[in-house]
């Protein structure tokens, strides 16, 4: 009898080892994509008409902000290349493509007194190559790179941003809404908020943190529901597309158990992303409690007469909330949060640091990537996923970006190593009900990774940025993905043929 129950019990383990490390497969139905965006891809910087945005201006200040210097002026000459990026998207056997439209091509000085038909003729013909090769083309209305003609006006602190939002989008659902059906409003509003209003880390570089990202956080939200309402009552019946929101979300896990370090984690999480989704998805919508607790007691303590984050008044919690018809997620990594009483004395207040109130850090085991912030840790993704399906009540998701960055060269194990232990990991959400749709990978070409310039690869392509016709090469990367892609299913053991990854010797 004992030996009977030993055996069911080594042969149910070695099963579920199988299933769980071996072959696994995506439901049918899942899709697959690759994402790019306009500025680190494009290039023809002030070609046909184009005006100015913030990056151009940041990449040719004197000295420059960039790490390498360089710039987005050519980048991967998407620009001119774009029916090779296609191609790429086709040997990938992409379901989908998302990239983003930048708004000086379309709107040279941000307003719609001036529509650049240039412009609209290279996203025509973008979207057309892809729709003759069966890829759904997925549009991200703003990606970054803000007019600076705004800008000068104050750009996302500008509580009229929102409007030029609205009539910038009009644009693009009247041009392109024929055949686009997949929509971002915006690309990561804490990047936009906190990274370029709060802190340097983001053009424009504001460097006003306890305040600016606030101000940003409330206009960026006013921005996309309008946006998503203007689709929804204007558009939708005749074009039948869907339209959301991607937000950059990093697992915060607690350093220890401590109710403490418990309580710095979720508050680390409402901060990083809760604050952008909490006001769109939760069921009572506005800005998480966490969020509006910590910062008005910090604002009292710091003598300011009321809250440094802005009120949402009832009508626009209403206006807000349920503005997305997905739940865009852009998720690279994680980290470890604690409290720490000596805190007072650790970052400047008022801050967007001071207001969460804990010590961020890593655990040196987890892998790195050639990015400093990035570190590879599945289990994070797992927990990230079932945190939003247990917050908002298990929305559709889309993972609108997740990638590795390296150094470069064509064999790419620890970036294949990444994909594998998150598709996996997504794999074991989807299997506690998680409602995720599609996965996007980023990217699908080397790109200008913003302050770092050319120094992190994230391309499932590899391009050579000293060729003149910045040749693109498929990694190791690129081969799983697509065989991934081809049999819907996570196989472990899948090894490419090297000689058709090796046809020349690494670079
Ligand atoms: C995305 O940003 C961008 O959309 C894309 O343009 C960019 O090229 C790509 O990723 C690669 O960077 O763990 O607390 O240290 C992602 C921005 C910056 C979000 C680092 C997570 C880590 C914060 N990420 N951040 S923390």
């Amino acid at each position: 009898m004992a030996r009977t129950l030993l055996v069911c019990f080594v042969l149910i383990s070695l099963e579920c080892i199988w299933c769980k490390s071996s072959i696994r497969r995506f439901p049918d139905g899942f899709q697959f994509g690759a994402s790019t965006a306009a500025y680190q891809v494009e290039g023809g910087w002030s070609e046909d008409g184009k005006g100015l945005s913030i990056w151009d201006v940041a990449t040719h200040m004197q000295p420059s902000p960039i790490k390498d210097g360089s710039s987005g002026d050519i980048a991967a000459n998407s620009y001119h290349l774009y029916k090779r990026d296609v191609e790429i998207a086709k040997e990938l056997g992409l379901d989908f493509y998302r990239f983003s439209v930048s708004w000086t091509r379309i709107l040279p000085n941000g307003l719609t007194n001036k529509i650049n038909k240039l412009g609209i003729a290279y996203y025509n013909g973008l979207i057309d190559e892809l729709l003759r090769n069966n890829i759904k083309p997925f549009l991200t209305i703003y990606h970054w790179d803000l007019p600076y003609e705004l800008q000068k006006l104050g750009g996302w602190v500008n509580p009229l941003v929102t409007e030029w939002f609205v009539d910038y989008a009009k644009v693009l659902f009247d041009n392109f809404g024929d055949r686009v059906q997949l929509w971002v409003t915006i690309n990561e509003p804490k990047q936009i908020c906190y990274e370029g209003y709060g802190d340097v880390s983001k053009a424009p570089f504001i460097n006003a943190t306890g305040i600016g990202e606030y101000i940003c956080a409330k206009n960026v939200l006013l921005a996309h529901a309008k946006v998503y309402h203007l689709y929804n009552d204007h558009y939708r019946q005749l074009q039948n597309g869907s339209i959301g929101i991607s937000i950059s979300c990093t697992w915060f896990d607690p350093a220890s158990d401590t109710f403490d370090d418990q309580q710095g984690a979720r508050d680390a999480r409402r901060f990083d992303w809760g604050i952008y989704a909490h006001p769109i998805f939760s069921k009572d919508g506005d800005f998480p409690i966490e969020v509006k607790r910590n910062i008005a007691y910090k604002s009292a303590e710091q003598g300011y007469s009321k809250s440094r984050l802005p009120v949402l008044s009832n009508s626009e919690i209403t206006f807000i909330r349920g503005s997305s018809d997905f739940f865009g997620v852009n998720t690279y990594t994680s980290k470890l949060a604690y409290r720490d009483a000596s805190l007072d004395e650790m970052y400047p207040a008022p801050s967007y640091s001071d207001d969460i109130g804990v010590v961020i850090t890593k655990d040196p085991s987890w892998p790195q990537g050639q990015s400093n912030w990035l570190q590879e840790v599945p289990w994070g993704f797992y927990k990230l996923l079932m945190e939003i399906k247990d917050l908002y009540e298990n929305p559709l998701v889309f993972i609108t970006e997740n990638g590795w960055s390296t150094a470069g060269g064509l064999l790419d194990d620890d970036r294949v190593r990444y994909y594998r232990n998150y598709l996996t990991a997504l794999l074991d959400a989807l299997n506690q009900g998680c409602n995720v749709k599609g996965y996007t990978a980023w990217s699908l070409i080397d790109n200008f990774e913003w302050k770092q310039g050319y120094t992190e690869k994230f391309g499932l392509y590899q391009v050579d940025f000293t060729s003149p016709d910045l040749t693109r090469r498929p990694r190791k990367s690129a081969y799983i993905y697509k065989e991934i892609i081809r049999s819907k299913q996570l196989d472990l053991n899948f090894e490419p043929a090297l000689e058709e990854v090796y046809e020349s010797p690494d670079v």
